[in-house]
């Protein structure tokens, strides 16, 4: 079809409405056009935050109607029910993700942040560990901190230490947020909506207190969406506790464990699981210390879990 419709990108889905910032930099609210379906997931959602559209003006030209979405180069899904094959989208075409990691209020555990990066990894997502909330951190959870700064400074990640109630760490994360399309997500209360009403002056995104009772966050963002920042986009998301590793089979997991693919062409068995083969180049370097059992143990979850069997090389 040579028809030339103008062009955008959705910053926000709420249902059955989509807002899209065209190119020419005005905001348009546009419904979807009945039969648009992606084949490449199951998914619950045709359009997502992030994905680029074509829209045509109604004859009025106060209405808008989105007819198709442009091939996405990744996105980031969670299931959309436990146990269900169904995914939600969350947002598209992301250059990187900030993973806010609070070590108290909320604490937020390893292997919710090490699904992130296998998700990450296998989308070619650059990954920033952003460690929130310093000010609240006493010396034994300090000593934890260290613990986690040294496998992921170790595996090669870039790691950030800030505290959001101090504005001296914003110059550093707004350099690192220059001109692309950030995806911020972490728990819910670690301080995601918090970073983008400090940058983005005027935004009052809805932030809120952690529950003293259970030191957790009150899920104030229910839905993500995409915010114009330095040239580029921040995506604020709802926190949640785990987001959905899709269609990534048993053969490849390893691959998308950083240190831990730098150890598997030293197996014994070139299609070695590093479950339990003899010769498991694997096992023997976290027996050694050179790979966290943290990582170990949320490579073994996965596998269990969720990977698939179907894939092979
Ligand atoms: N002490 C302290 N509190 C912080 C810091 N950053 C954010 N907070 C507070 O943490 C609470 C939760 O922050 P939000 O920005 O709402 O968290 P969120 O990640 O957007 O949470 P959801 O929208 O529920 O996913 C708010 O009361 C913030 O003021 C920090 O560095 N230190
Ligand atoms: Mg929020
Ligand atoms: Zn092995």
């Amino acid at each position: 079809m040579a028809e030339i419709t103008p062009k955008g990108v959705v910053l926000k889905a709420l249902g059955r409405t989509y807002t899209v910032l065209g190119e020419g930099g005005a905001k348009v609210t546009c419904t979807l056009k009945g039969n648009i379906r992606l084949k490449d997931i199951t998914t619950t959602n045709p359009v997502a935050v992030g994905d680029h559209v074509n829209y045509l003006p109604s004859e009025k030209g106060n209405d808008y109607t989105i007819l198709n979405v442009e091939k996405r180069k990744n996105y980031i899904i969670r299931n959309s029910k436990k146990l269900s094959k169904q995914f939600q989208v969350i947002a598209a075409n992301i250059d990187q993700v900030f993973i806010f990691i609070t070590l108290i209020r909320p604490k937020t555990h390893d292997t919710f942040v090490d699904r992130i990066l296998v998700t990450a990894e296998a989308y070619g997502i650059d990954a920033h560990l952003i460690f929130n909330k310093r000010d609240l951190y006493n010396a034994n959870v300090m000593d934890e901190l260290m613990e986690r700064l040294a496998v992921y400074d170790g595996i090669g990640y870039s790691c950030q230490v800030i505290s959001l109630l101090d504005d001296k760490y914003i110059p550093k994360l707004k350099n690192l947020l220059k001109g692309k399309v950030t995806l911020l997500c972490g728990m819910s209360g670690a301080g995601k909506s918090t970073l983008i009403n400090m940058l983005v002056p005027g935004t009052n995104l809805k932030t809120g207190s952690i529950s003293e009772a259970h030191e957790k966050g009150m899920h104030l963002t229910t839905f993500s969406e995409m915010i114009p920042f330095g040239g580029g986009f921040i995506i604020d998301t709802p926190g949640i506790q785990e987001f959905g590793i899709a269609d990534i089979s048993k053969y490849e997991l390893s691959q998308y464990f950083r240190e831990i693919n730098r150890y598997r062409a030293h197996c014994k068995f070139n299609n070695c699981l590093h479950i339990n083969e003899p010769g498991c180049a694997v096992i023997k370097a976290v027996e050694d210390g050179e790979i966290a059992v943290s990582r170990y143990q949320s490579y073994l979850s996965i596998f269990n879990n969720e990977a698939s069997e179907l894939k092979r090389y």
